[in-house]
């Protein structure tokens, strides 16, 4: 499977790295749109949220608890963030692979 983020998983791509455990990985978006701009991934491949199965409940949620780890090694657990997936054509997903887009470090909009 030729997967980017499996590729950074498994050491193959370079990623500057914030935070890693047995089951998920955080590292800065190659392209960011603020001043932190985070992705989380699950270890496992799990292709977007409608591919996530009963089975990922635990993961998730993991990964979840992952970001509140993440959001305080990058400084914005006290400021505030956002947490975002893109999801298919119209969420313009764009690397098929789930990830969770933590974005802050400055004062968000809220317009599309
Ligand atoms: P999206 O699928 O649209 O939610 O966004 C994918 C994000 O992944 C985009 O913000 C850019 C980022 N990205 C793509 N390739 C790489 C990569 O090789 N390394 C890193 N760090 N980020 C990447």
């Amino acid at each position: 499977m030729d997967c980017i983020f499996c590729k950074i998983v498994k050491g193959e791509l370079p990623a500057n790295k914030v935070y890693e455990d047995e089951h998920v990985v955080a590292f800065h978006d190659i392209n960011p749109i603020a001043p932190v701009h985070v992705l989380t991934i699950p270890k496992k491949h799990i292709t977007s949220v409608l591919d996530i199965k009963p089975e990922d409940k635990e993961l998730i949620g993991h990964l979840h608890l992952s970001l509140q780890k993440v959001a305080a090694e990058v400084g914005v657990d006290e400021t505030g963030f956002r947490v975002i997936t893109n999801t298919g054509v119209h969420g313009q997903q764009a690397v098929f692979h789930i990830h969770y887009h933590l974005i802050g470090g400055r004062q968000l909009e809220w317009k599309m």
